[in-house]
């Protein structure tokens, strides 16, 4: 009977997939969801003979499991995980482990993890990334809880992580709700890209008049340089499909509207929360909500006029420029995103490691790009470098393509496309940089309408002018 190293509940896409791949790496499994017919049909059509067993009651899934018990839940972020856990806690006993691997928010980790720990019962919040795929064949895993807990389950972790030569992409992260903040953050990476990714294919799309399979093999050659990441690598696929029916590019049918599902929001409400700039996290968020706005943007387009006379480059040079302005946007994007986990690892005692946190990140997962080495060596280097953007080889690199980050701004701004996330980490970039910035003038009029003082560059102390004097 209890001979199961771990349960997995919840049998949609990712459920499925992780017992698959752990079944796969010689554990033993058990399986539950709360509709039955999900696990008929997992258990025909999927398991063959590996080692998986299916209960179709709680009691009885939680009697398959060698005790102390570690149970991965795989189920809708939200409400449904925090149902599944108080149908499962008067099953359990001190010592069992339950590992959430939802995109749950952080905060919601933490509150069940002292929820479970009055029971004596161990929670892992466990941020899981790669897709459907990942799940199946190798994810990047992000755990964070009890140092023991994590103990007890880190050889099945190790076991089913993606890989970088024998490295698993996963470790430790730390206590409480790290590992959801880590994944929260990593999202928000992603969103930051994938919108700069859209906008060098929209210049070259619309501006340029490029057909998708010439876009295509731009970023296929793009992908053996310095870009190289799982995001180009499927975008060069993505752009060769036809639509079945027609035998149009299928990109060019696909509805412009993209959604936002709340990590790329969460990432940006916290990050103000602790005050840390990710103006190009954020510009990609508001970029999906205004995506989202369909109607009025087909309305608005026949009433709001762009520039008069359109500005052109060759395309050799426009490929050129796109590229070093994409790479640039990269590298912006992760500095926001380490910033963040830097500052908050700080507040709120964390103490990641963030070359591990970038060297779990080099498979598996959405944002896998081989600029992650070089990310993990700069902080492996100085944990608590203050900006990615000052480790020598970035700051090496912004400087040699910023001409022709400037170029696409300029291009887009002069042609009226809208480049949101290139401009945005380019004014990250200039602010960064720029010893002093205008809020000398922001102070002054913070001063004339609210008496709220100013700080002097000449003398210490707050100061208070009467300006209508
Ligand atoms: P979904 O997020 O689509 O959730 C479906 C699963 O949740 C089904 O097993 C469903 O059971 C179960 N469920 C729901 Br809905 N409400 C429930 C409740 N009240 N009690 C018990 N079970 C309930 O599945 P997914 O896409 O496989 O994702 C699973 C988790 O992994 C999510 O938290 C997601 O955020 C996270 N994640 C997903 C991806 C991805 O690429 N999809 C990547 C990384 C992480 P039913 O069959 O009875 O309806």
């Amino acid at each position: 009977m209890n001979d199961c190293d771990i349960g997995v509940y919840g049998l949609a896409v990712m459920g499925q997939n992780l017992a698959l791949n752990i079944a796969d790496h010689d554990f033993n499994v058990a399986v539950y969801n709360r509709t039955t017919l999900r696990i008929k049909t997992f258990m025909q059509e999927e398991v063959a003979d590996r080692s998986v067993k299916a209960a179709y009651e709680l009691p009885e899934f939680v009697n398959l499991l060698r005790t102390p018990r570690i149970i991965l839940v795989m189920v809708k972020a939200g409400f449904a995980i925090d149902a599944v856990i108080d149908d499962l806690k008067p099953y359990l006993q001190a010592g069992d482990i339950i590992i959430d691997g939802g995109n749950s928010h952080y905060r919601d980790s933490e509150r069940r993890a002292e929820l479970l720990s009055e029971h004596e019962i161990h929670y892992i919040g466990m941020g899981v990334s790669g897709g459907e795929d990942g799940a199946r064949l190798g994810p990047s895993l992000m755990p964070g809880g009890p140092l023991e807990a994590y103990q007890r389950v880190e050889a099945i972790l190790k076991a089913i992580a993606a890989k970088v030569g024998n490295e698993p992409c996963v470790a430790y992260l730390g206590p409480h709700g790290v590992g959801h903040y880590v994944k929260m953050v990593h999202n928000g990476i992603e969103y930051a890209i994938m919108q700069a990714i859209a906008e060098v294919y929209d210049l070259m799309r619309r501006d340029a008049g490029m057909t998708p399979q010439q876009i295509s093999e731009v970023f296929r050659r793009w992908n053996k340089g310095p870009l190289s990441s799982f995001l180009i690598e499927i975008t060069g696929h993505l752009l060769t499909h036809t639509a079945a029916d027609t035998g149009e590019p299928l990109i060019d049918l696909i509805l412009d509207r993209a959604q936002q599902k709340g990590t790329g929001k969460w990432t940006i409400q916290d990050a103000l929360d602790i005050a840390v700039p990710v103006p190009t996290i954020s510009a990609a968020v508001d970029a999906r909500v205004i995506s989202s706005l369909k109607e009025a943007r087909e309305k608005a387009s026949s009433i709001l006029q762009g520039p008069l006379a359109g500005f052109e480059m060759e395309q050799d040079k426009l490929v050129k420029v796109l590229e070093q302005a994409l790479l640039a946007t990269m590298i912006c994007s992760y500095a926001q995103g380490f910033d963040v986990l830097r500052v908050a690892s700080q507040g709120y005692d964390y103490h990641l490691d963030l070359s591990q946190v970038a060297r779990i990140w080099r498979a598996g997962c959405i944002i896998r790009a081989d600029m992650l080495n070089m990310i993990s060596d700069a902080f492996a280097m100085h944990n608590n470098l203050p900006n990615l953007m000052l480790a020598p080889h970035f700051a090496q690199s912004l400087q040699d393509i910023q001409s022709g980050w400037r170029e696409v701004v300029q291009l887009a701004v002069q042609n009226g496309i809208p480049v949101p996330a290139i401009s945005s980490a380019l004014a990250y970039y200039d602010s960064y940089r720029s010893a002093r910035l205008p809020a000398n003038l922001i102070q002054a009029q913070r001063d004339y309408f609210g008496a709220h003082t100013y700080e002097r560059i000449d003398r210490e102390g707050q100061f208070h002018t009467l300006w209508e004097q």
